[in-house]
Parts: structure tokens; sequence; C-alpha cells
């Protein structure tokens, strides 16, 4: 087989040396190269060959497959200056034209204010961690307090992938919030945790201006000894500053988290009348933008953390919502509707 692979390498280079065209040179690619060439066929074969031929046969033809592309990249650089350097002879090509300016990229607006929120975040400790998309039904629900059949269900608008049954699948949904990754980091990492999880959230809802059935959320995490509920205000109120500036007013009120108690909201004066009121804030003069609460001792000890050792808090903030706010964009559709002329503004 060596013998044949030699033969096919100096036929082939042969014949590359002859090919004047750029249309010749796909010919010779699939000829040489493509899925039913003989290299690929004798590559594929290895597998079939005693260990001692298949280390000789493998590295050849490997060798010869890398000469083949390093040669056809040089022949196919050749024919283009020649088929340029043709058409400018025949003036067909004016090369003293301005070439085309391609405009760079940039950050979709959500993955900018992901990024920023982490830094603040991360400039007081916390880690930035990661959870999956799909969950299972233990940890969007049930480790978080929220039983089959507990009203608290009602809450969230949930896309089932796969439901529960005799043969013993267990319920599979595109998660709700981020609050699961909580109870992922508390499995795998005993006390002190700081940590900070972005990602997307998916709910059966009717979107309007402020709703969307996909959005990002980020959630955040502390557990240690001894923190109190004055962590959790403090540790809110400087990142409220660091985002929003210091003109803004923070108002912290009573709300219902089933995986959090006691559970608080947390709204900011409205950025758009300074809390005048008006029609972004329904003339309430206040902007609600994440809940949290203190970690639930039932929760704690379903990950194994003992509650009379540690304590924690947690929130969880809806990322667009806080765009819109910081950017004074008054529809959530606007992110993911593809409109470029809405996205070159950032
Ligand atoms: C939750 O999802 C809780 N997991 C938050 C939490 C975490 C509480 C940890 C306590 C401790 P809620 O459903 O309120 O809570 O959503 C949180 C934020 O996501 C809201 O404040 C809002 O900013 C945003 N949000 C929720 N639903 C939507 C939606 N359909 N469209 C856009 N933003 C939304």
């Amino acid at each position: 087989m060596l013998k044949q692979l030699g033969e096919l390498a100096s036929k082939a280079l042969d014949e590359l040396n002859k090919v004047s065209g750029l249309k010749e040179i796909r010919t010779w690619q699939t000829r040489y190269l493509g899925k039913k060439s003989s290299l690929t066929q004798i590559l594929r074969s290895l597998a079939t060959l005693p260990a001692e031929e298949r280390r000789e046969i493998g590295a050849r033809a490997n060798e010869i497959k890398a000469t083949f592309e390093i040669e056809l990249a040089r022949k196919k650089k050749t024919l283009e200056k020649a088929k340029i350097a043709t058409l400018v002879k025949q003036e067909a090509l004016d090369i003293t034209l301005p070439g085309y300016s391609i405009s760079p990229g940039r950050l979709h607006p959500t993955t900018q204010t992901v990024r920023e929120i982490c830094s603040v975040f991360g400039n007081m400790g916390f880690q930035v961690v990661e959870g999956p998309d799909v969950e299972w039904d233990y940890y969007n629900f049930e480790a978080l307090n929220i039983p089959k059949s507990h009203p608290a269900r009602d809450m969230f608008a949930t896309l089932w992938v796969d439901f529960e049954t005799e043969n013993g699948d267990k319920p599979m949904l595109l998660r709700t919030h981020t609050s699961p990754a909580q109870i992922r980091v508390m499995e795998r990492t005993p006390p002190p945790i700081r940590a900070v999880i972005p990602g997307r959230v998916y709910r059966y809802e009717a979107t309007d201006a402020t709703h969307e059935w996909m959005l990002y959320q980020i959630e955040g995490l502390a557990v240690d000894k001894h923190i109190t509920m004055a962590d959790l205000k403090g540790t809110l109120f400087e990142f409220t500053r660091r985002l929003f500036g210091d003109k803004r007013k923070v108002r912290f009120r009573c709300d219902y988290f089933p995986f959090v108690e006691p559970g608080v909201e947390l709204a900011i004066d409205c950025t758009a009348c300074d809390g005048a009121g008006c029609r972004l804030c329904g003339n309430t003069g206040w902007l609600e933008i994440l809940g949290a609460g203190m970690v639930h001792p039932g929760v704690l000890r379903r990950v194994n953390i003992d509650p009379k050792t540690y304590t924690g808090f947690a929130f969880g903030m809806g990322v667009e919502r806080i765009s819109m706010l910081r950017y004074g964009i008054d529809d959530i559709r606007l992110f993911y509707s593809n409109d470029l002329r809405f996205l070159k503004q950032f």
C-alpha cells in the first residue's frame, strides 16, 4: 500500500502542476481530496489494518494529504493572481477604485448589559457561573420549595419539554428562571459562596411591550456564616448605585417567592420621570427591577447545608428590563426582532 500511496502522490502532484484554470482545480480537488478519492478511502480503511501497518500507512497517508492541501492552496493563489493580472490588462478591473469598507460588528445590547452587571458583581467578589437552559423539574421547582400541585407553580408559565411517564422518565422543561442554578451551585460548592449566574429563561407568555417569552436573567447567590438581610440590602443598594448612578432612589418592599424567607422586591425611582409618575412607571414613580430574599432554610437543608450554621441571600433580575431603563427603550420586543436599525444604536 505504501508503493500505491507513493504513485498516487506523484501522479496527483504532476497533474496539479499542469492545471491552468480555477475550474480545473476544483475537479482536481474532488478527484484527489474528495470523499470518494483513493486517499480518503485509504484513510477510512486504516482501522481494518494490523496495528504495525496502520501506524506506517496512516502516517504516510496523512503526510500526503497535508502536502496536497498545501500545494492546492499555493496553486489556487497563483491562479487567482494570474486571473486578476489578466483582468487588469484587459481593463475589466479598475484597481484604483476604493474598496468596500467593512463595518465592524458590535455586541448585542443584552450582552453588553449582562457583561456590565457581571462586572459590577465581579468587583464585589462574586464569581460568574452558568447553568443549563433545559432543566429538570426538580431543579426548577421541587428543590426551590415548589412541589407538584403547589399553587406557586401558577406563577410560572412553563414550556415543558418532557413529562413524567410510567417508565420513570422525569419531567423536563425550559427553565422559567435562573434560580435552579442556585441549587446546582450549592450542590457542588461548600460555603462560602458568592456567585452570579447569567442566562436565558423561557416562559409561555403572551408578549407585549414589557414581556418577552425568552429573556435573560441574572441570578445572585451568597451563602456564608452570619449573612443577614443587611448584607442583601447593602449589596443590592451598591449594585444599583454602580449601575444607575448616585441619583436613583431605591425601595425595598415585601414580596413572595417560595424559595426565600423573607422575600423582597427592589424598585428604583423611575428613570424617565424621576419619580413624578409617567407612562413608563404606570404613574407610580417606581420601577421594579428584581426579586430577592434570604435563602429559605428548607432549600439549604435540601443541598446539605446546615441552616443553623449558614445563611444566605439570593436575587434574580431581568436583563432586558434593566437595559430598557438604562437606554430608554420602550418596547422589549425590539431586542430580538433582529432589526439592524435598532441594534446599530448600541
Ligand atoms: C423570578 O424569576 C425569581 N426567580 C427571582 C428571584 C431570585 C427571587 C432569587 C428571589 C430570589 P420574577 O418572575 O419576578 O422572579 O422575575 C425576575 C425578573 O425577571 C423580573 O423582575 C423582571 O425584571 C424579569 N421578567 C420576568 N418575566 C419577564 C418577562 N416575561 N419579560 C421580561 N422580563 C421579565
